[in-house]
C-alpha cells in the first residue's frame, strides 16, 4: 500500500537523476519490465559501515524508519541517483504511498532497474511494506500495474467481505516459514502491520518466503533470499520487537543469541491505545489535560486548565509501559491553527525519535486562510503533521462537513479534506474522530435519526437514544448522527473510526457498548473504542460485547491509577489477544 499518489509535480528534487559520467566498473542492463533500459556504472563502494542508504522516492512520511535508523546508531544517505544504489552498502526501501505511482518513478527515474540489479547481486537490501510488493510481478491496486518482477505473484486487495476489517491495521503473528536471521527475535511476538493489499504465497514463490500471515486468509508477511529480506509489517513502528528486526539487517553478523519463545502472538491483537488530549495552559506551556465530558477547565476559583503532564515525556512513558499506539489530540485545533502551533509539531518531532508504535495526531485538519490572507489547504496542515512524524492523522469537525455535505447532495467532490488527504496519504492514515453526545428519546419515530434501545434508561426513564454528532470540541451540535456519519466517512475514504463519547468522556464508568457496537457493526473499517475507561474490565467489556479493534483511554493512564500493563494483563487472563 498504499497512498500518495505521486503526480510529476509531486516528485521530490531527490528523485532527478543526475547523469553523470563515472568511470565505469561494471555495467548492468535488466528487467523485462523496462522498456528504456539505462546501464549503470559501479563505483567501488567508499560507504562506510555506519552509513545506511535509503530509497525515499518523496511519496510520503518515512521519517519513522529514519528516526529508528538512527536510534540504532547508522547515517542515512539518501539516494539522488541508480548509482547510489548500485553502490550502497546496505539498502533500505520503505515503500510508501499507491504502487502504479511508486512503479512510475522507479522507472522513470531508472531506480527501478538498479534495484532490481541491486538485488540480483545479493546485496544487502530490507524492503519495508510497498517495498515488498513492489519486487512482485504486479499488483491489482488501481491495476493491474506491473511490478519489478523479482518474484512470482501478484499483490491483491484483502476481502473484506468475510468480516475482516480492512485495512488490516494492527499488531498480528508472524508463522516463520524458514529461518530468516532478522526475525531470531520474533518468537512468538507480535509485529505492526497496516495495509489493504497483500502478496500471497504459491508453489511459484514458496522459496522466496520467510514467514507468512493469517488475514481472512494467510499472506506473505516476509521475504528472505541471501542477503535481500523484505517484510510487509513495520519493523520501526513494531516497538523493541521491531527495532531488533532492524538492528539484525545493520548488524548482519552480530552473534547475539536468539530470543524466541517469548510471547503468545497468535493472530490480530486487540490494540490498547494512550491518548493525550493537548492544549496551551493559560501560560502558553503545551500540557497534556483531561476533561470530565469534555470540560478541561479545574472546578477551582482560577478555573485553570487541568494539567496533568509535559506531552513528550508521558508519550514515551506510555511506549516505554506497552501501549500500542499514542494519539495527540490538540483540542483547541479547531480555533488555533495548527501550523501556527508550532509547539505541537516540536512535539510530535521529538516523540517520534524514541516511540516505535504508531502515532496518530488530530485537531485543526481543515482548510485556513491566515490574517495575512495566506491559504493553507488542510492536506498541507496534514503534509506537516506527516513530516513532523505523525503515522495517522485524525479529522474530526471537518470530516462532520464533509459527511453532512455528501449526505445532503450524494456527491464525493474529491476535494474535502477527508477524501484529499486519503487519496495522497491513503486510507490507512486518516482516522474520523467522532465526538457524539447522547440524546434520549421516548419513541423511536419521533426523530429521523438512527436510534437504539439503551442498556439504562435516560434521566426520565426514556428507552431509547440517538447520538448527535458535535463539531468544535463538543460545543456545537449538528444534524447528523454518529451511525450516519460514520458510515459516510467510511466511503468518504477514512480508514480508522475514533469513537467518542462526550456522556462518558472522564467519568471512568465503562465504554458506551451500546454506541460502540452500532458502529462497529456498521461499517468495516476499524473502530476505535474511547470515552469512560476506569477499570481493566472495561476494557474486556468492550471488547467481548463489540467488534471494536482497540480501545483508548486517558484519564486513568494519566493518573496513573491503572498501569497499561495491568490493562493486558486482564486482557489475557479473559483470553483476548494483546500485544505484550
Ligand atoms: O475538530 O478536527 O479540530 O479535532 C479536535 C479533536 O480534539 C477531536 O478529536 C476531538 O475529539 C478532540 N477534542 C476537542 N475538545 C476536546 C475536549 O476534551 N474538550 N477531546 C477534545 C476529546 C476525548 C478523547 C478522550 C477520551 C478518553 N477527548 O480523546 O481522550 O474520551 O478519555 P477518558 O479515558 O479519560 O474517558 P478537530
Amino acid at each position: 500500500m498504499e497512498a500518495p499518489p505521486l503526480t510529476p509535480s509531486y516528485s521530490s528534487t531527490s528523485l532527478l537523476i543526475r547523469h553523470k559520467n563515472p568511470s565505469s566498473v561494471t555495467t548492468f542492463s535488466r528487467s523485462p519490465n523496462f522498456k528504456n533500459r539505462t546501464k549503470f556504472s559501479i563505483r567501488a563502494s567508499s560507504s562506510a559501515d555506519s552509513v545506511v542508504t535509503l530509497l525515499d522516492y518523496g511519496a510520503g512520511n518515512v521519517r519513522s524508519v529514519r528516526n529508528a535508523i538512527r536510534f540504532l546508531g547508522f547515517e542515512i544517505k539518501d539516494v539522488q541517483t541508480p548509482e547510489d544504489i548500485l553502490n550502497a552498502s546496505r539498502l533500505v526501501f520503505p515503500g510508501v504511498g499507491a504502487f502504479a505511482p511508486a512503479m512510475e518513478v522507479l522507472s522513470k527515474t531508472g531506480m527501478g532497474e538498479a534495484l532490481c540489479s541491486y538485488i540480483e547481486r545479493d546485496r544487502p537490501f530490507l524492503g519495508i511494506c510497498l517495498g515488498l510488493q513492489l519486487l512482485f510481478e504486479s499488483s491489482e491496486e488501481n491495476g493491474p500495474i506491473k511490478g519489478l518482477g523479482l518474484i512470482p505473484g501478484t499483490v491483491g486487495r484483502f476481502d473484506s467481505s468475510n468480516g475482516f476489517r480492512v485495512p488490516h491495521i494492527g499488531w498480528n503473528a508472524l508463522q516463520i516459514a524458514k529461518e530468516s536471521e532478522i526475525l531470531d527475535d520474533v518468537g512468538n511476538r507480535h509485529v505492526y502491520f497496516v495495509h489493504s493489499y497483500r502478496a500471497m504465497p504459491s508453489d511459484d514463490n514458496k522459496e522466496w518466503i520467510s514467514s507468512t500471515c493469517d488475514y481472512g486468509d494467510k499472506f506473505i508477511a516476509s521475504i528472505r533470499r541471501g542477503k535481500v529480506h523484505a517484510v510487509q509489517f513495520h519493523p520501526e513502528k513494531s516497538g523493541d520487537v521491531g527495532l531488533s528486526i532492524l538492528r539484525r539487517f545493520l548488524y548482519p553478523k552480530s552473534n547475539v543469541a536468539k530470543k524466541t519463545g517469548e510471547g503468545k502472538a497468535s493472530k490480530l491483537a486487540k490494540r490498547v491505545i494512550a491518548c493525550l488530549d493537548v492544549r496551551a495552559n493559560d501560560n502558553g506551556d503545551l500540557v497534556v489535560t483531561k476533561g470530565d465530558q469534555y470540560d478541561v477547565r479545574e472546578n477551582t476559583k482560577e478555573n485553570e486548565v487541568r494539567n496533568l503532564g509535559k506531552p513528550v515525556e508521558l508519550a514515551e512513558q506510555y511506549y516505554k509501559d506497552g501501549a500500542d499506539e499514542v494519539s495527540f489530540l490538540n483540542i483547541t485545533g479547531f480555533r488555533d491553527f495548527p501550523l501556527g502551533d508550532l509547539p505541537m509539531l516540536q512535539v510530535l518531532r521529538y516523540t517520534s525519535e524514541n516511540v516505535f508504535v504508531p502515532l496518530t495526531v488530530g485537531g485543526g485538519i481543515r482548510d485556513f486562510t491566515d490574517s495575512q490572507g495566506r491559504h493553507y489547504s488542510s492536506l498541507e496542515v496534514a503534509a506537516e503533521y506527516f513530516r513532523s512524524g505523525a503515522d495517522k492523522i485524525s479529522i474530526g469537525s471537518d470530516a462532520v462537513y464533509a459527511a453532512e455535505e455528501y449526505l445532503r447532495t450524494g456527491v464525493k467532490t474529491g476535494k474535502t479534506s477527508l477524501e484529499q488527504i486519503s487519496r495522497v496519504y491513503g486510507n490507512q492514515a486518516v482516522v474520523v474522530s467522532i465526538d457524539p453526545r447522547r440524546v434520549y428519546i421516548n419513541n423511536p419515530n419521533d426523530v429521523q435519526f438512527q436510534t437504539i434501545k439503551v442498556s439504562s434508561p435516560g434521566p426520565n426513564g426514556e428507552e431509547y437514544a440517538w447520538y448527535q454528532c458535535t463539531v468544535n470540541g463538543g460545543r456545537e451540535g449538528r444534524p447528523i448522527d454518529a451511525y450516519e456519519l460514520a458510515k459516510a466517512v467510511e466511503e468518504l475514504g477514512a480508514g480508522e473510526i475514533l469513537l467518542n463519547c462526550i456522556d462518558c468522556d472522564g467519568q471512568g464508568k465503562g465504554f458506551d457498548v451500546d454506541l460502540i457496537k452500532l458502529i462497529s457493526d456498521a461499517v468495516s473499517i476499524p473502530v476505535i473504542a474511547s470515552s469512560g475507561a476506569g477499570v481493566p474490565d472495561h476494557f474486556s467489556n468492550v471488547f467481548t460485547k463489540t467488534n471494536a479493534s482497540a480501545a483508548l483511554a486517558a484519564g486513568i493512564f494519566h493518573r496513573k491509577e491503572v498501569p497499561i500493563q495491568s490493562v493486558k494483563e486482564h486482557l489475557l487472563k479473559e483470553g483476548i489477544e494483546v500485544r505484550i
